[in-house]
């Protein structure tokens, strides 16, 4: 009886929390800012009343027709990018909903496509093993019950109703869990005053009943007017930088590939070394990393992203045993690359390609063996003091960090987080 009693506590307990594990071991997530503003090719809720007035903004989807989108290709690519869950914008702050909402006409059967986005990429992402997320703003500049309107949240609406604009908030978001089985929501547009406290709390309180396992981030938490001990999301969200090295609290970089997060002609992109580079640099960090794509007007994602996320996808091929599954550290990250870890094993990623010596002062575990990842490139080690000296020697990879497997005789886990190297350079 009492081993009954327990099972079933521990079956109420698990089911009662955030599914935060599944986050943390995908590691990688494929951001998704569309809508018709791709037709202007000018940033998704920002440019709306800035750039471009108002009323055109608003009218763009009355010609959005994406008649070259196939969610099945978008997710074949999210699939050999490497990515394990999609984060598509269901609605960004242009009020504009890529699926049919319940609560409103401004949505994706209102344009000549007339087909329900949002599940076509649900639907593709699940039969890869990829979850199913969305983003979700909070504020509306374009509803009549948001109390703020564009450009950017400057001008006010004189027959608002956030009561209303709350339970629309409420509806929508719950719609899009039930009907997209989706794993996480992704909010935004959580800064502006009418999202009090108090709303933020209520919201909270009934999303967590309706979907315990559902895991938020921390935008849905009212930013600057949460309390100390207030309930909020499960992971923190640096933007456009890599996070501090934490180990304590789940945390996610989002991150552009170009300048801007919606579409836009002739973007600045990244290069394939800097992306691999932001990709280390966040889960050494016990991070993840959600890169976003800005598919074009026609439902194309344009080839400059696609070239870097399938070599970002080439380089997980090869060397993604140091990513997935695994926890940042214990060595604190750095310019000199960062550690990731799993059971008994430790991945040395060494980004500085000058370090052919790496110092750590403390390693309370024995080493049993090491090696390099990398073709053309060795490694060995010995035990020096507290700590370990690591020495590299042969030809860097064109892109990417050195990669050093190294074998212990314990738990990394349970090493907590230790000091990174004091040395990075060859002694002389
Ligand atoms: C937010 C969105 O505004 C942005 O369009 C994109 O979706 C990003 C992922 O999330 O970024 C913000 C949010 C708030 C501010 C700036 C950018 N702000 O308050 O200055």
């Amino acid at each position: 009886m009492v081993a009954t009693l327990a099972a079933v506590v521990l079956a109420a307990s698990s089911a009662a929390s955030p599914d935060i594990a599944w986050f943390q071991s995908a590691r990688l997530g494929m951001f998704i800012h569309w809508g018709p503003v791709a037709l202007r090719g000018t940033e998704i809720g920002w440019s709306r009343g800035a750039q471009v007035p108002v009323e055109e903004y608003d009218s763009l989807y009355l010609r959005f027709n994406p008649t070259a989108f196939d969610a099945d290709a978008w997710m074949d690519l999210a699939k050999r990018a490497g990515f394990r869950y999609v984060v598509p914008t269901a609605k960004h702050h242009d009020g504009f909903c890529l699926w049919p909402s319940s609560q409103t006409d401004y949505d994706i059967m209102a344009t000549p496509f007339r087909r329900d986005i949002l599940a076509e990429i649900s639907a593709a992402a699940r039969k890869r093993g990829i979850a199913p997320c969305s983003y979700y703003s909070i504020l509306d500049w374009r509803s009549p019950d948001y109390p703020l309107g564009s450009p950017g949240g400057k001008t006010a609406k004189e027959n608002a109703n956030m009561d209303r604009h709350m339970q629309v908030v409420l509806a929508e978001t719950t719609e899009l869990v039930r009907r997209y089985g989706l794993k996480m929501l992704w909010f935004d547009g959580q800064w502006e005053a009418p999202y009090t406290r108090e709303r933020s709390l209520a919201f909270q309180r009934e999303l967590r009943a309706r979907f315990p396992k559902l895991v938020v981030n921390n935008r849905i938490e009212a930013s600057g007017r949460m309390q100390p001990g207030d309930p909020g999301g499960d992971f923190a969200t640096p933007e456009q930088h890599v996070g501090e090295y934490n180990t304590k609290s789940p945390w996610e970089t989002c991150m552009t590939l170009g300048d801007q997060w919606a579409y836009r002609p002739n973007d600045r992109y990244k290069s394939l070394d800097q992306v691999l580079t932001i990709l280390v640099q966040t889960v050494t960090g016990d991070g993840n990393l959600l890169l976003n794509v800005g598919p074009d007007a026609e439902g194309r994602i344009p080839p400059e992203q696609t070239k870097l996320l399938l070599g970002m996808g080439q380089w997980l091929a090869r060397h993604g045993q140091a990513v997935y599954g695994t926890r940042g550290g214990p060595f604190r990250n750095g310019a000199w690359g960062g550690a990731t870890r799993r059971g008994r094993t430790v991945f040395l990623l060494v980004l500085d390609r000058k370090a052919d010596q790496l110092s750590f002062p403390e390693l309370p575990a024995r080493v049993r063996s090491c090696r390099s990842l990398v073709p053309g490139m060795t490694a060995s080690v010995e035990t020096e003091g507290h700590g370990i000296r690591v020495r590299l020697s042969g030809t860097r990879p064109e892109v990417g960090p050195a990669i050093i497997r190294l074998d212990l005789d314990r738990d990394a886990w349970s090493l907590g987080d230790l000091p990174g190297p004091t040395q990075t350079a060859a002694a002389g």
